[in-house]
């Protein structure tokens, strides 16, 4: 008589459970245990929409040098590719998967910005996969998109990591600045505006030139969304702004304000048409001062401000005039606000483009 030991039929019968609740992926000889509520904090390297669970991680084994988890939306059959498994975040909607990408010898050839195909002969190319240009292009591909870090291409400079905002505003907005705790130190040189600093989840500026390669990749509005101490909170749009590359010093353009607050930057003392400034890089339009160094920040500076957002966290009413995260036109130059974040969101997209044809 043969003998199976209890504690084996019991993890038959697990192993079943999980299958029928598609917690288990069996993709040829390997299977990943999914863990469900749970989704990677990203950044989410490649979206993939409209597909079963198990395609979805088989669009990660086909990356292998890009893909090392997954987390999967069932109720929009939602696809997440992250390269960097090591945060969590809880949400139920999610079940993630990790996935060990050591043994896929046969897509072992294909570099992190291709995708492994196969055919049915069982033959693998690489193919240049797509990667889209901006968040905007994120939130037209899949709306259900939650707000945080994706991977996004650019001219010239290609891949870097944006913070997306895809519920404010019709979400499909690339954050290139924010303050909210004093935790960054905003008086920096040049090179440092022009790389960019500071934490993409928290205190940062994008950088400049990812700012620019960014928005040459078609024409952008900007918004402005700020709050204080008293946890007011107010905003400002403009439907159009342009940062040149940095032979031009970054010169910016903007017009076409909206919001429920003064216009601070297409005014006399706004930051339409003027380049760039730093410390030690006197680009405003004071021949005897310094606006960098007097309101202790990198900006577009003219005479000099009616906002200084990357000014100093002081934290509300202070004596230090204009040098604090002021804004002129709603709580004034000695008012440092608690919260302020720009960003850019392509105003026609493909689609849009086409249908007003
Ligand atoms: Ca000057």
């Amino acid at each position: 008589m043969i003998t199976i030991p209890i504690a084996s039929i019991t993890i038959f019968f697990k192993l079943i459970f999980l299958l029928k609740l598609g917690l288990i992926c069996e993709a040829t000889n390997h299977s990943y245990p999914g863990v469900p509520g749970e989704r990677f904090l990203g950044p989410i390297v490649r979206v993939v929409g409209t597909v079963g669970q198990q395609q979805c991680v088989r669009e990660c084994r086909n990356r292998p040098k890009l893909c090392n988890g997954v987390s999967y939306r069932k109720q929009h059959l939602l696809c997440e590719l992250v390269s960097d498994t090591e945060k969590v975040e809880p949400n139920s909607d999610y079940v993630r998967f990790e996935l060990d990408q050591k043994w896929t010898s046969q897509c072992a050839s294909c570099s992190s910005d291709e995708k492994c195909v196969t055919l049915s002969s069982s033959q693998t190319y690489c193919v240049q996969d797509y990667f889209p240009g901006d968040c905007t292009a994120l939130h037209d591909q899949e709306s259900a998109l939650l707000s945080g870090l994706y991977r996004v291409q650019l001219p010239v400079i290609g891949y870097v990591n944006v913070f997306c905002e895809m519920s404010l505003d019709n979400g499909g907005w690339t954050v290139f600045q924010r303050r909210l705790d004093g935790s960054v130190d905003f008086f920096r040189n040049w090179t440092d505006y022009k790389k960019g600093f500071g934490d993409l989840r928290s205190e940062f500026w994008l950088g400049n030139d990812i700012l620019h390669y960014l928005l040459s990749q078609g024409r952008y509005m900007m918004r402005m969304d700020m709050a204080d101490f008293d946890n007011q909170t107010r905003y400002v749009k403009y439907s159009y702004f342009n940062v040149g590359d940095e032979t031009s010093k970054y010169y910016v353009t903007v017009f076409g304000h909206s919001g429920d607050v003064g216009d601070c930057f297409t005014t006399d003392r706004g930051i339409n048409h003027t380049m760039f400034s730093t410390i030690y890089q006197d680009n405003d339009k004071v021949d005897n001062r310094t606006c960098a160094v007097i309101y202790q920040s990198g900006w577009w500076y003219r005479k000099c401000q009616c906002a200084n957002p990357n000014g100093k966290y002081l934290a509300g009413r202070n004596d230090e005039f204009g040098v604090g995260i002021t804004y002129e036109a709603w709580r004034g130059p000695n008012y440092s606000l608690k919260f302020t974040q720009f960003m850019v969101k392509k105003r026609f997209t493909q689609f849009q483009t086409m249908s007003r044809k």
